[in-house]
């Protein structure tokens, strides 16, 4: 299966709802599609969502490295050698894990689909049917927030929420989380996200009201490189502790399973670099005795299948997956393949990642 073609497109999809967090308030949302072909005329779809100022990435330049860097030298390769496929990215540049994520999530749907067999049959096997399912409350407003748990909850869909705090007061913060937390009491699981937001001091005082609050996990208190930190709070706290900015590839998840820096991880096929290097982190979690949250970078309907394949391949991936973002898009590039049963997002069955592309769509929300 030789590379024929990679193409690129930068696609900005309407939300329900701005959706605030520490570091952006997202009003469209960005993701780089990826498709390619082989020679035999195989066809496979990647999608890297991008959120703003999250990380080192933005769209654009995710494109033109994959256009401009690694595209010519990845034409004509074998695309069923998956791992060499990576090494040999990883010998054109270092870092660039979106690209280079993308490129090979496309990689993987054209191989599973050649051999038509869903993609997790390439990672092990799936050890879940459904994924729990998590809904990220990203209102910044009490009452609004608290609506829209209390809607959410109606339908059936979600009984596991996380507020997004780590900007402003952090009294306000905790105030406004423990409040969502009260409202929902005895119903639903709330969890907070603080994206890097605070320094120690504040999170040793915020995490203990917060614990006490009835908070149950409690997720990137501190800035990414802070392993010493996330240590402390760590052993200081009962509440799970969980890193996302703080573990991006398998050396920082050696890092933190070895300090005992968290108790568990979130996970995101774009940040790590692709599928492989996703079950990798999750390997070393496995084996360090930590769990798994699956995480979401807000990918519509392929890269949503796509973390939901390899995500079901994760015995530790017990804390759900925030894979909320089909229901906060109010449109996407392809039609919806994710089902939902009883709270849980339901691992997509179809060839590859199971997902056909609305060229018309994907021509229509494409950025020129
Ligand atoms: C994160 O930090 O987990 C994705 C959706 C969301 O609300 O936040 C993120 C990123
Ligand atoms: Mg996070």
């Amino acid at each position: 299966m030789k590379l024929h073609s990679i193409e690129t497109f930068i696609v900005e999809l309407p939300v329900s709802r701005p959706h605030k967090l520490a570091m952006a308030t997202i009003n469209r949302h960005s993701q780089v599609v990826v498709r390619v072909r082989t020679e035999c005329g195989v066809e496979g779809l990647g999608e890297i969502a991008i959120i703003p100022h999250y990380g080192e990435e933005a769209a654009g330049p995710i494109k033109a490295m994959i256009d401009e860097v690694l595209t010519p030298y990845l034409i004509g390769k074998d695309i069923r050698q998956l791992e060499s496929l990576v090494l040999f990215m990883d010998q054109i540049i270092k870092n660039n894990a979106y690209a280079k994520g993308g490129i090979e999530m496309a990689c993987v749907d054209a191989v599973a689909r050649a051999m038509n067999v869903p993609a997790y049959q390439l990672f092990g096997g799936k050890v879940h049917d459904t994924i729990p399912l998590l809904w990220v409350l990203g209102n910044g407003i009490i009452d609004k927030d608290i609506a829209e748990a209390e809607a959410r909850l109606a339908e059936g869909r979600y009984k596991l929420f996380l507020v997004k705090i780590g900007k402003g007061d952090p009294r306000e913060n905790v105030d406004r989380a423990l409040a969502i937390c009260d409202a929902l009491r005895g119903r639903a699981e709330v969890r907070v996200d603080i994206n890097q937001g605070w320094d120690e001091a504040t999170a040793t005082w915020g995490i203990q009201a917060l614990e006490a609050g009835g908070i149950q996990v409690i997720e990137q208190p501190l800035p990414g490189h802070n392993i010493e930190g996330m240590k402390r709070l760590t052993e200081r706290f009962a509440v799970p502790i969980m890193a996302d900015e703080g573990v991006m590839t398998p050396q920082d998840a050696m890092r933190i399973a070895h300090a005992h820096a968290a108790d568990a991880f979130s996970i995101k096929v774009t940040k790590h670099g692709g599928m492989l290097r996703t079950k990798q982190v999750s390997n070393i979690a496995q084996a360090a005795g930590m769990r798994l949250f699956g995480g979401t970078m807000i990918e519509g309907q392929i890269g949503t299948s796509a973390y939901a394949q390899i995500f079901s391949t994760m015995p530790n991936l017990t804390l759900g997956a925030q894979l909320f973002g089909p229901h906060l898009l109010t449109d996407d590039i392809a039609p919806p393949v994710i089902a939902f049963e009883d709270h849980a997002l339901v691992v997509p069955d179809g060839p590859g990642f199971g997902v056909t592309l609305d060229t018309d769509k994907l021509t229509f929300y494409t950025r020129h």
